[in-house]
């Protein structure tokens, strides 16, 4: 069937039949009762035969002029604030830019197009904390920040020396370029620069929210999360993934507000296309309340008088690309291009000038358009709400408004510059506009009155950020975990075992228990969780609508309202960001929770890399942990699972704390330890663990040994000499192949007479961070003493040179090389993994007991310490294959 433009009408009269009967009952039987018809009609259409398939609307606004909620307040002095901000928003980035080449950067003209999006926000909806609740959360489009620095500057928050140290912030008193937690820890809240990372971190902050409700854990109030995002970055997966939970979840408390400028970076978004109607299918198909916003109220008297349809027809065939043309070429343009198409439309604008025509405004910058979206939004319950607002992108920049390379803009021209002093009434002459000052009216002047009674009303200013939660969590000692450290007796259990009962003794504890949150992506049973299903139920604010098919069995997949794992299916980043907002809860809530993120360690860091370096500057505290852990550990899965770099990429991130432990005691110190760093000492870090799924034996802890525990390393086993002559080495090794060393030791002793030191290390990453500050301490006091590294006091006094394995590449454990004074010989995982026995692959990779054997070999003979021919001899011995391939590009 051809398929017909809307506009093409065959049978006018027809229609208005139709559209009558349906107007009447509208009337006479409200809305409901006519979106139940309209329903009805289109299952008869689909048994029919008759097929639809487009989940849009007309492009329009969805809210009719007649239904709009007014805006209160005083519309004048609202736009005299916003170009107040307007203005010093522009003159931070000008500011900054014009003595020094643009090094400096920032960004004009996406704040341009969304000053009054936020200022309608600002003045009417945004709930800062107050004695009521939390307040609202807010995300700040990233490259934004310069309005929202403007606004805190008029405010008083914020002083001009600081605005003129914008993306200054190395002295300490600047800005920061963008929103950044760790940078200004009381005002930014959400890291969003990265884009699509706002999107998704705002629908998990609103599926935690309501998961803290739900479990009654926080009051149940009417809190929002708002996050004001590019129409560019919505081309993000991050951006669109996790729209279906924000409908499924049912989050009313969620709104997002789409920029729709139609451009993003190089040039449009969609210049063939139309991006607020796309995005209007996608958001609905996902179950959200969509709200555009396309159209300002100076249309409104055009589309009464379009009896014929044929401006709405106009509308809708225009491409994103014209429209955006229309903005850069003017009114005449405009007339000539838009309302040229047909005579009829001509005479619609006959009486306008060309500044009317150019000045028909778009409906994101009509505060009365906004409001009336907003009102609707926050007043929306049982789905998300997508505002969708059309917008000039460089809006009243004069030369870069609407220009493909607007975007960039640091500075504008001088002309520009005067229009825009003149449109929005700045006092400055011409002569003043050099330097571009910036304009803050006195404190007792009507706009900072103004601005202030209106934040008064709405608990004070924002954003804000709480530092630290006003609890303390009493977090238990070590003797909490008192059975794991006394190993496991004779039973072979895994790490990932013991974690899981690690944190189910937590959960017990009287304290905390209920601060432990279990998070899981569709992976709790390969981890050995199942059990947990029934015992804390899963999270799901639905219930449980049906009668399990396990229901009898004792583990049964439990699902419940009040339920405290959060299985967040086949989605890690989504799963990442629900950990990132339970781990943000001391702040954002001001409830201290401890999530605990288990995965696939290979489907961590490298796949969600950039939420990992987001949670590191919102200062998350909790644990994540990398499960099924090691290249030749999890060894069944092959190349594109099995992970011998997650503690590389971990080791990236600056606050996080990273170990890969072999023994439950050593994890067991290990947690205990980030509790109370994270919980009690409020430190700013995170803690990263690797957990391997091979059972083996895990012994007790060694006297004296949690300190180095802690620090990285700790000496697991003295070798002994077989005599006074017998040379010795120094083993190291972590993770499941500090076993293959401690066999390599006994080995060495058995069939060379090599005494070998044991040392277990808890975490190469840890020991490098320390070496490196104590080396910078040194060169900066070169008088002073120089305290000795952790890896320097160990090894200090020990002889013989250094071998190191692991089941991660080699530059793992070659970071420590400075403060090892012996030679040192590190053997690792390099190169893709695959799928065979963990013995066969563990000589694959060269890190077994024989090359750990063959390894310290070498090294001796090196430093002359035995002959060559000793070498050869354990080569034999152990059929080592020297034409073996090269394990890295094999
Ligand atoms: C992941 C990521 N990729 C690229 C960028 C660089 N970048 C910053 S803003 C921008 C364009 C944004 O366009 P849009 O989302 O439409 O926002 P607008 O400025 O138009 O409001 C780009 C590509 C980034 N910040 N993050
Ligand atoms: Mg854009």
């Amino acid at each position: 069937m051809q398929k017909r433009s809307f506009f093409d009408d065959v049978d006018p009269a027809e229609t208005r039949e139709w559209l009558e009967a349906l107007e009447s009952v509208v009337e006479r039987e409200g809305p409901e009762r006519a979106a139940w018809l309209l329903d009805a009609i289109t299952n008869e259409a689909q048994e029919q035969g008759v097929y639809r398939t487009h989940l849009n609307t007309p492009y329009l606004n969805t809210i009719a002029p007649k239904d709009e909620a007014a805006i209160p307040g005083d519309m004048f002095m609202e736009r005299r604030i916003r170009s107040l901000i307007r203005w010093n928003a522009m003159a931070t980035v000008m500011r900054a830019n014009i003595d020094n080449d643009d090094e400096l950067g920032g960004h004009i003209a996406s704040f341009a197009s969304s000053a009054t999006l936020y200022d309608v926000g600002f003045n009417h909806f945004f709930r800062a904390p107050s004695e009521e609740n939390e307040g609202d959360l807010v995300f700040f489009q990233g490259h934004s920040a310069p309005g929202v620095y403007a606004r805190a500057y008029l405010e008083g928050r914020i002083s001009e020396e600081q605005l003129d140290n914008f993306r200054r912030e190395v002295d300490g008193k600047g800005l920061s370029s963008y929103p950044h937690p760790w940078l200004m820890p009381d005002f930014w809240q959400f890291p969003t620069v990265s884009m699509g990372l706002g999107p998704i971190q705002a629908i998990y902050q609103a599926h935690i929210m309501k998961y803290l409700q739900n479990r009654e854990l926080i009051q149940k109030d009417n809190r929002k999360v708002w996050a004001f995002l590019g129409d560019g970055e919505m081309d993000e997966p991050e951006s669109l993934g996790a729209l279906g939970l924000a409908g499924r979840e049912k989050l009313d408390n969620l709104v997002f507000v789409v920029n729709c400028n139609l451009q993003r970076l190089d040039g449009p978004v969609r210049g063939n296309g139309k991006i607020i109607q796309e995005l209007e299918g996608v958001f609905r198909g996902a179950g959200w309340n969509v709200i555009k916003v396309v159209w300002g109220r100076l249309w409104d008297p055009l589309l009464e008088k379009d009896s014929k349809g044929l401006l709405r027809r106009r509308m809708e065939e225009c491409v994103d690309g014209e429209y955006q043309a229309y903005k850069k070429n003017g009114g005449a343009y405009t007339r000539e291009h838009f309302f040229g198409e047909s005579p009829e439309l001509k005479k619609l604008v006959e009486h306008m000038s060309d500044d009317d025509v150019y000045r028909l405004n778009r409906g994101g910058h009509d505060p009365f358009k906004v409001y009336a979206a907003y009102h609707e939004a926050v007043n929306h319950t049982g789905r998300p709400t997508v505002i969708l607002a059309k917008t000039v992108k460089g809006y009243a920049t004069g030369a870069g408004e609407a220009v493909n390379k607007t975007h960039q803009m640091k500075k504008l021209d001088l002309e520009s510059l005067k229009d825009f002093r003149d449109r929005f009434d700045m006092p400055f002459t011409d002569e003043q506009l050099e330097d571009v000052p910036y304009y803050r009216p006195t404190d007792d002047s009507p706009e900072l009155r103004y601005m202030k009674e209106q934040r008064d009303k709405l608990g004070g200013y924002m954003p804000v950020r709480r530092r630290k939660a006003s609890q303390q969590l009493a977090i238990p000692g070590l003797d909490v975990f008192a059975n794991f450290l006394e190993g496991s007796g004779d039973r072979e259990i895994s790490t990932t075992m013991a974690f899981v009962r690690m944190m189910s003794t937590l959960i017990k504890d009287k304290q905390i228990g209920d601060r432990v949150v279990p998070i899981v992506p569709d992976e709790a049973r390969t981890f050995g969780m199942e059990g947990l299903f029934r015992q804390l139920g899963i999270y799901s604010s639905g219930g449980q609508k049906y009668e399990p098919e396990d229901a009898g069995q004792i583990m049964y997949y439990r699902e419940e309202k009040k339920g405290r794992i959060l299985e967040e299916g086949i989605n890690e980043a989504g799963a990442m960001s629900g950990w990132l907002a339970a781990a943000t809860s001391y702040s954002i809530h001001d409830f201290i929770l401890i999530p605990f993120y288990i995965y696939y360690s290979m489907f961590g860091f490298q796949r969600v890399g950039d939420l990992t370096w987001a949670a590191g500057d919102s200062q998350a505290r909790g644990f994540l942990l990398g499960a099924t852990a090691g290249r030749t550990t999890l060894n069944g899965e092959g190349l594109q699972h099995q992970d011998g770099h997650s503690h590389i990429l971990s080791g990236t991130v600056p606050n996080c704390v990273s170990y890969d432990p072999t023994y439950s005691y050593e994890l067991a110190v290990i947690i205990q330890d980030g509790l109370r760093r994270m919980y009690e000492d409020n430190e700013r870090v995170f803690y990263y663990l690797t957990l391997m799924n091979e059972n083996y034996i895990h012994g007790a802890m060694p006297e004296g040994a949690e300190e180095g525990i802690r620090k990285g390393m700790y000496l697991l086993r003295e070798g002994k000499a077989k005599t006074k002559k017998s040379p010795k080495v120094q083993l190291l090794g972590s993770g499941t192949i500090l076993r293959e060393v401690e066999a390599a030791a006994e080995l060495l002793r058995e069939d060379f007479g090599v005494a070998a030191d044991v040392w277990s290390v808890t975490s190469f990453n840890e020991l490098r961070r320390e070496g490196l500050k104590m080396d910078r301490d040194e060169m900066l006091n070169p008088e002073g003493e120089r305290p000795a590294s952790w890896i320097e006091k160990c090894l200090d006094g020990r002889s013989g040179p250094v071998i190191a394995s692991t089941d991660y590449m080699r530059a793992y454990a070659d970071q420590i090389r400075p403060w090892v004074k012996a030679p040192y010989a590190v053997l690792g995982t390099d190169g893709f993994g695959r799928s065979d026995s963990r013995q066969k692959l563990r000589h694959f990779f060269e890190v077994d007991r024989y090359f750990v054997v063959l390894a310290a070999l070498n090294a001796l003979r090196k430093e002359g310490k035995v002959e060559v021919g000793l070498v050869k001899q354990a080569i034999e011995k152990y059929g080592i294959d020297t034409d073996k391939p090269y394990p890295v590009m094999h």
